[in-house]
């Protein structure tokens, strides 16, 4: 069974409890099991892991490395100047989707630059909560792709 590892960065254990207009009224929680009944559908093992620490993030993907068939990140608002994470990455090499639940290309000026999505496959953004199905499932299907 493939293996997938859902990461989400600092201030996401928030969710559902303030800025629903700019988040939804989803939980974190919410989101986890909604991703689960889809995984469970597509045969594909989940695990979740959330911090508001780049380092703990970091130990995380270095802990990641080997073990997972690809990775789901929402970084928050690392995404847009943790380089870190991203040398982070670029040495465990394994695939990831990049998800934000709004759209950060319309938002302030110092959310349009992701410093992660040049080594992602892709990103997703300003679908809401559902872009973590859509990343889900593309990236299965990338990974489906490439084994063929
Ligand atoms: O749109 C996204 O998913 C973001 O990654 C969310 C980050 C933000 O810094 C990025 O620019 C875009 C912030 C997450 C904060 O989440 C909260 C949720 C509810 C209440 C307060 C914060």
């Amino acid at each position: 069974m493939r293996k997938v590892l859902v990461v989400n960065g600092p201030n996401l254990n928030m969710l559902g409890r303030r800025e629903p207009t700019i988040y939804g009224s989803e939980s974190l929680a919410d989101v986890e099991s909604r991703l689960r009944a889809v995984a469970g559908e597509l045969e594909v093992a989940l695990e979740f892991f959330q911090s508001n620490h780049e380092g703990a993030i970091i130990d995380r993907l270095h802990e990641a490395f080997g073990n997972y068939d690809g990775i789901i990140i929402n970084p928050g608002a690392f995404t847009h100047y943790s380089y870190a994470i991203r040398d982070a990455f670029a040495a465990i090499k394994t695939p990831f989707v990049e998800i934000h639940i709004s759209n950060i290309h319309t938002r302030e000026t110092f959310r349009h630059t992701s410093v992660l999505a040049a080594l992602a496959i892709g990103q997703i953004s300003g679908l809401g909560t559902y872009g973590y199905e859509l990343a889900l499932k593309g990236l299965l299907n990338t990974l489906d792709s490439a084994s063929k």
